[in-house]
């Protein structure tokens, strides 16, 4: 403190730090002082009461700031996630499940900086921004359908919201991301289907995740213009989203074009996909579909940062010329619960239970008896055991059910047993089978 003090005197500041009547920090005391670089905060994840349901992303999902400003993302959930700026570096499965922290604590686009793995209350990492840009970034844990955006305006620049209006934003940003993944998990419900021998299947879902289905609204982006819209984007299933853009208000029989971009309506950065053209019919409506397919391991709808625009014919994409945008905001969530939660059943009848989370991976594992459940990660904890039948004794384990992946036990004793996710048991990822004569 006492050297920035000092170099602030030699800068002439005497009279303004006096006046303040405070110490400045040393680290922007520059001749300008509006120009000092400032410090954003965006958290990472949030979570119900006893992370029954998992947020899915960044909030809030977009900022905006100032080149030489710098951003602080701090984790507000148990389930551990990373921040992560590709800078160029190809994405690929393989990346997406390497949680080492990378780069330094600059970024202007260039080289893979990442948090690493942020676990535990209240985990930050910091980065600063020196260069204007449109800077996406992701979760390697929980892949792309977990993003979020930092568009970095040149030094000066006024900023479009203050860090309180930010701090709502959040706020709504992560109630509907909880509300979508309780609606799903309330959603679920138990279904049957008839096993070998007059038994009964019972189907168990581990995991749950929010609907696949974003609505947008497209509002009118020039002054005059009576174009809006919706947009509605599906993940049909891994690598493959479709939209689905309606417009109204148009000229009958104009023909425009519309793209998916990066940024915001009122910050339109690159473009990311072209959709199909629009054909407006004699009432000025126009509606058009497109599929987006790509890695199934890569391509999401990602929570934030990405806009719908349309515009005049060929324009369409980089939403310079956009006649109607939205801004998709995915309320995306996972429910960290077996659904449900208990199940009973007969003698001889079986439960197949589902990996129903895109984004998780989870186990079904019963333990012996006395036995302390096997730490995950360990050869016990991933590999299955135990084979198909289960009498009542014994450790049976799903080993790691990735997305789609099934497991299937038939019960021959009656009995209350307890299972766990060994990923998430200390979440409270628990489930029972109650087994009657
Ligand atoms: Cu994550």
């Amino acid at each position: 403190m006492k050297t920035s003090w000092a170099r602030g005197l030699r800068a002439g500041f005497a009279a303004g730090v006096a006046a303040l009547g405070v110490l400045v920090a040393g680290q922007g005391l520059t001749a300008k002082a509006a120009a000092a670089p400032r410090v954003w905060y965006v958290s990472v994840g949030a979570e119900s009461a006893h992370s029954a349901i998992e947020a899915m992303g960044f909030y809030p999902g977009v900022i905006t700031i100032d080149a030489g400003d710098s951003v602080v993302w701090t984790l507000h959930s148990m389930e551990p996630h990373t921040v992560t700026f590709l800078g160029g570096v190809r994405l690929t499965p393989k990346l997406l499940s390497d949680f080492a922290p990378a780069g330094g604590g600059t970024y202007t686009g260039t080289g893979l900086h990442s948090s690493g793995m942020l676990a535990g209350p209240h985990r930050t990492y910091r980065l600063t921004f020196p260069k204007p840009g449109f800077y996406p970034y992701l979760c390697l844990m929980h892949g792309t359908a977990m993003s979020g955006l930092v568009i970095v305006n040149p030094a000066g620049t006024p900023y479009p919201m203050t860090q309180a209006q930010y701090h709502r934003l959040a706020s709504q940003e992560e109630e509907a991301a909880l509300a979508a993944g309780q609606a799903a998990a309330s959603g679920a419900v138990l279904s049957t289907s008839p096993g070998p021998n007059g038994s009964t299947i019972y189907h168990v879902l581990a995991g749950i995740d929010s609907g696949p289905t974003v609505m947008t609204r497209l509002e009118p982006t020039q002054v005059g213009s009576t174009a809006g819209g919706q947009a509605t984007l599906t993940q049909e299933g891994p690598g493959v989203i479709a939209v689905t853009v309606t417009v109204w208000g148009l000229k009958p029989g104009s023909v425009l074009s519309d793209g998916i971009g990066i940024g915001t309506c009122s910050e339109p950065g690159p473009g990311v996909d072209r959709l199909n053209p629009l054909k407006a019919d004699a009432r000025g409506l126009a509606t058009a579909t497109t599929l987006i397919t790509g890695n199934p391991q890569l391509l999401a709808i990602p929570s934030a940062g990405w806009t719908v625009d349309v515009g005049p014919s060929g324009s369409a994409g980089n939403g310079t010329a956009a006649v109607a945008c939205g801004a998709v905001s995915a309320p995306a969530a996972t429910g960290m619960r077996f659904y449900p939660w208990t199940v009973t059943i007969h003698v001889g009848d079986q439960v197949q239970w589902l990996e129903a989370s895109s984004m998780e991976i989870h186990t079904v594992t019963f333990l012996a008896k006395g036995q302390k459940a096997p730490q995950f990660g360990s050869p016990a904890s991933v590999r299955p055991a135990g084979g198909p039948v289960y009498n009542g004794s014994g450790y049976f384990n799903s080993g790691v059910m990735t997305p789609g992946q099934t497991y299937t036990l038939t019960f021959t004793k009656p009995g209350v047993y307890a299972y766990h996710c060994l990923v998430h048991d200390d979440m409270g990822m628990i489930g029972r089978v109650i087994v009657l004569p």
